[in-house]
């Protein structure tokens, strides 16, 4: 007989996976933390019953999250990850040999533990001297740190449900904003407008009051339910779609999806997205 993990989305639909076998399954302080093995998707991370990421298709969703941010600001010395315990957006931030410091702030060690054991070809990073790996709530961090401010900042967390519901705060915005440098760029997954529309715009809204440029952009992540889902960019200063080519040359031949073409394309939003934002 077949073993099916199913994904539910309010009751309304749901995405299975055929599982081979389950490699963790165990409860941290915040959250059920799961790696399933299954048929199509290779290795899965579920946290709270939620698809993370998957050996398959993650390079879609790291790569997307991290590169437009990465190649558009200033400098990218400094780089400040909050969220992103599989290791798949630090991978992506140390692609860059322009990188000198690489913060990561997880709150929940479980996640990089078990992450490290179960889905090395995703954190391949772990060793870089570069990135600084703090077990912290970064909500605090962002609220309270006196360290130097950040080139780029990338929020990489879950839905908006148990602890990575803070994460879409505006509080957590203005913290954000706090730690980065004049002209830094921040980028943040903010989730399907097929699937949470309030949550999309909201988002929206809330980073427009703290930004003079907010741009959202949608990719293609298969294991997230519609498919469909969004990321934005945030700075006060400059333009998403003005890359630096040098930077994007540098890692354009290790990149499964980013690309200069993909880059601009990205940024063109569907009638439905733009109307409901009222561009
Ligand atoms: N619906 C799931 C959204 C998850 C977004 N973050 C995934 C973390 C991958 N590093």
């Amino acid at each position: 007989m077949c073993l099916w993990y199913d994904e539910t989305f309010d009751d309304q639909s749901r995405l299975g996976l055929r599982v081979e076998k389950t490699l963790f399954s165990g409860q941290s302080d915040y959250q059920k933390i799961e790696v399933i093995d299954t048929v199509g998707f290779g290795r899965v991370l579920v946290i709270d019953n939620v698809f993370m990421t998957s050996e398959y298709d993650e390079f879609l969703y790291h790569e997307m999250l991290t590169q437009p941010a990465m190649t558009t600001a200033p400098s990218v010395e400094r780089v400040l990850v909050i969220g992103g315990g599989d290791g798949g957006t630090v991978r992506e931030v140390l692609r860059h040999p322009d990188v000198k410091q690489c913060v990561m702030i997880e709150i929940d060690r479980m996640v990089v533990d078990v992450c490290r054991e179960h889905l090395p070809g995703i954190g391949t990073a772990w060793s870089d001297p570069r990135l600084d790996l703090r077990f912290i709530d970064g909500i605090d961090y962002v609220k309270t740190s006196d360290d130097e401010k950040y080139d780029v900042i990338l929020l990489d967390g879950t839905d908006p449900v148990g602890p990575g519901a803070m994460l879409f705060d505006e509080r957590f915005y203005e913290g954000c904003k706090r730690m980065l440098a004049p002209g830094g760029v921040m980028a943040l997954q903010s989730e399907s407008p097929l699937l949470m529309l309030d949550v999309f715009i909201e988002t929206q809204h809330k980073l427009r009051k703290l930004f003079e440029e907010v741009h959202p952009y949608m990719g293609p992540v298969p294991l997230y339910g519609t498919c469909t889902w969004s990321l934005t960019w945030c700075s006060d200063t400059g333009e998403p779609l003005r890359a630096d080519p040098e930077r994007q040359a540098a890692i354009v031949e290790g990149s499964k999806a980013y690309n200069p073409e993909l880059h601009r394309a990205i940024f063109a939003l569907p009638n439905y997205v733009k109307r409901a934002l009222k561009l």
